[in-house]
């Protein structure tokens, strides 16, 4: 299976699904925010009722082809998530995506939320991509001090803007 472009030449440590063409505007944070913390991955679309073979063929290679965290967004009966979770030991991160024909994306949030237990999925918040990116960061920063620090650097980036209206505030 060949995937969509990474943001290097290195091997994908993140691997970023969607079900959908249509999530890929609620899902570019994630991949923005892996940009920023200068992690390898890879984007593609995987659908778990249109395409199911390929998911589970993306699901059950994932580790052997070096990824390490598999962040899968989602909208409606979002299952893409869970089902992955299921073929994979790696952590998966869910975005609930809200989509257009969505009950305001209840849907997606309880579908991807309440797995039943032994097959967690990490979920995020509606169209939270962006955190989705900072989990997979947070994870690898465990066992590497490079992404740790640009964490680090990134936490300091919102701590010093706070500052910087409590500072205007006070004007
Ligand atoms: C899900 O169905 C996708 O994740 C998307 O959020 C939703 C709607 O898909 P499209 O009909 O826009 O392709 O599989």
């Amino acid at each position: 299976m060949t995937e969509t472009p990474t943001n290097s030449q290195s091997t994908p440590l993140v691997g970023i699904i969607m079900g959908s063409q249509s999530d890929l505007k609620v899902m570019e944070p994630a991949a923005e925010m892996l940009e920023t913390m200068n992690i390898p991955f890879e984007l593609t679309i995987v659908s778990a009722h249109r395409t199911p073979h390929r998911m589970v063929e993306y699901a059950e290679n994932a580790r052997k082809r070096g990824l390490r965290v598999i962040i899968a967004g989602a909208g409606g009966a979002a299952h893409l998530p869970g089902m992955v979770a299921a073929l994979t030991t790696l952590p998966v991160i869910g975005v609930p995506v809200r989509s257009s024909n969505s009950i305001d994306g209840w849907d997606s949030i309880l579908s991807i939320l309440q797995m039943p237990g032994g097959i967690p999925v990490a979920t995020v918040a509606l169209n939270g991509a962006q955190n989705a990116g900072l989990l997979a960061a947070q994870i690898l920063g465990t066992f590497n001090a490079a992404i740790a620090d640009r964490l680090d650097k990134y936490r300091n980036s919102l701590r010093e803007k706070v500052m910087r209206s409590v500072d205007e505030l006070r004007r």
